[in-house]
C-alpha cells in the first residue's frame, strides 16, 4: 500500500559545479576541506537518525519536548490551511508533531538524500491520507525556490534540528535572506537554533561513546570512493571534533592517521601526518546572537522558546 507523493527534482535551474569538482576543490583547498551536504548519502542520514537517538546527542530530543509545549502558541502564530515546507526533511519525524496540532493541509519535504527523502515522505503520506505532500529532492545550499504547484499561500517554513548551524554565519545570513524573498510578507518561519553552553555538553553530543558519530564522519570517505572512485583508506583516518570558542562552532575533522598521498583526476593530493580534512561546523548562538542574525536578513521575531536548561531555542519568525 504505497501512498502518492508529488516528487520534484532540485529546484534551481542554475549550473552548479559537480559533486566531483566540489570534492576536489575542498581537497587542495588550504585547510583541506569538504561539505557537510556530502555526509548525507543513504547510509549516512540513517546514522545521523542515530545520532538523534543518543543520549548524548541532546539537540533532537530537547526541540521535541520544546515545540510539544509551545505548540498552542505556534498553532496562533501559524494560522489556519497553511502549507508546511521542511528544509532537510530527513526521517520527516519532528513535522508529524506539526501536522498533529496544527492546521496544515500541504507538506512539502525538502533533502538532499533522494531515496530516504522518498521513503520517509511516502511514510508521512500514508499516515496522512488526508495531506497533499510534495517531495523536493534538491540541495538547498544553493538556493531556495518552490515548486509551481505549491500556492505561496499561508506558508510556515519549518527548519528544524539547528541545521542552520551547519553554515557560518555569513551563509546563514545568506540562507535567511533569500528564504525571506522566496516567502510572501506574512509568512512563517519556524526555526531550530542550538544555543552556547558548557563544553563538555557540547563536545560529548559530537564524541558519543558509541561512536555513532564517528561512523557518520568516517562514511563520508565511504562515499567519496564508492562513488567518486576516489582511492581513500577510513583506516587511515580518524574522527575528531571539537569546540572552537573563538569562532562558536563544534568543529569535526577527518585526521589522517599517517602521512599518505591519494591520486584524484590528475591531481595530487598530500596529508601530512595529523593533517585534516574539516567536514563539518556547527555553529552554536545566543537567543539574542541568533535574533540579530534574523532581523539582518529581514526576519521579525514572534516568538521564541526553549527548555528549562537553556540547551536549545526554537524562533517562530515572520517575513
Ligand atoms: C544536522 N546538523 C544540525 C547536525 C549538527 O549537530 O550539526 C549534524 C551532526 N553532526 C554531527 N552530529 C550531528
Amino acid at each position: 500500500n504505497i501512498a502518492e507523493i508529488h516528487f520534484h527534482n532540485q529546484l534551481s535551474g542554475d549550473s552548479f559545479p559537480t559533486m566531483t569538482e566540489e570534492v576536489l576543490a575542498g581537497l587542495t583547498g588550504k585547510p583541506k576541506h569538504c561539505s557537510p551536504k556530502y555526509l548525507y548519502d543513504q547510509k549516512g542520514s540513517e546514522l545521523f537518525e542515530k545520532i538523534c537517538e543518543l543520549d548524548e546527542y541532546y539537540p533532537t530530543r530537547t526541540e521535541e519536548t520544546i515545540l510539544i509545549h509551545a505548540m498552542p502558541e505556534i498553532a496562533a502564530l501559524a494560522g489556519k490551511d497553511a502549507t508546511l515546507v521542511e528544509f532537510g526533511s530527513g526521517a520527516s519525524r519532528k513535522v508529524r508533531l506539526l501536522l498533529d496540532s496544527l492546521s496544515i493541509n500541504c507538506y512539502l519535504g525538502i533533502d538532499i538524500s533522494r531515496e530516504f527523502l522518498i521513503e520517509s515522505t511516502r511514510r508521512l503520506a500514508a499516515d496522512y491520507p488526508w495531506l497533499e505532500v510534495h517531495a523536493a529532492c534538491a540541495d538547498f545550499t544553493r538556493g531556495v525556490a518552490l515548486p509551481e504547484t505549491i500556492e505561496p499561500r499561508g506558508l510556515v517554513a519549518f527548519f528544524p534540528g539547528s541545521s542552520i548551524g551547519n553554515f557560518t554565519p555569513e551563509a546563514a545570513e545568506r540562507f535567511l535572506k533569500s528564504l525571506h524573498h522566496l516567502l510572501p510578507p506574512g509568512s512563517g518561519l519556524l526555526i531550530g537554533v542550538d544555543l552556547l553552553k558548557d563544553i563538555r555538553i557540547l563536545e560529548a553530543a559530537y564524541n558519543d561513546a558509541e561512536g555513532i558519530t564517528a561512523e557518520f564522519n568516517l562514511n563520508l570517505l565511504d562515499r567519496l570512493r564508492r562513488e567518486l572512485g576516489l582511492c581513500i583508506d577510513r583506516e587511515r583516518f580518524s574522527h575528531r571534533s571539537f569546540f572552537n570558542t573563538d569562532e562558536s562552532r563544534i568543529e569535526m575533522h577527518l585526521d589522517s592517521r599517517v602521512a599518505q598521498v591519494l591520486q584524484f583526476h590528475g591531481q595530487t593530493i598530500r596529508f601530512r601526518e595529523g593533517e585534516s580534512i574539516h567536514t563539518e561546523n556547527s555553529y552554536k548562538y545566543s537567543v539574542e546572537g541568533f535574533q540579530h542574525l534574523a532581523a539582518r536578513a529581514g526576519f521579525a521575531s514572534r516568538g521564541v522558546w526553549t527548555d528549562d536548561q537553556d540547551l536549545f531555542s526554537v524562533h517562530y519568525l515572520l517575513a
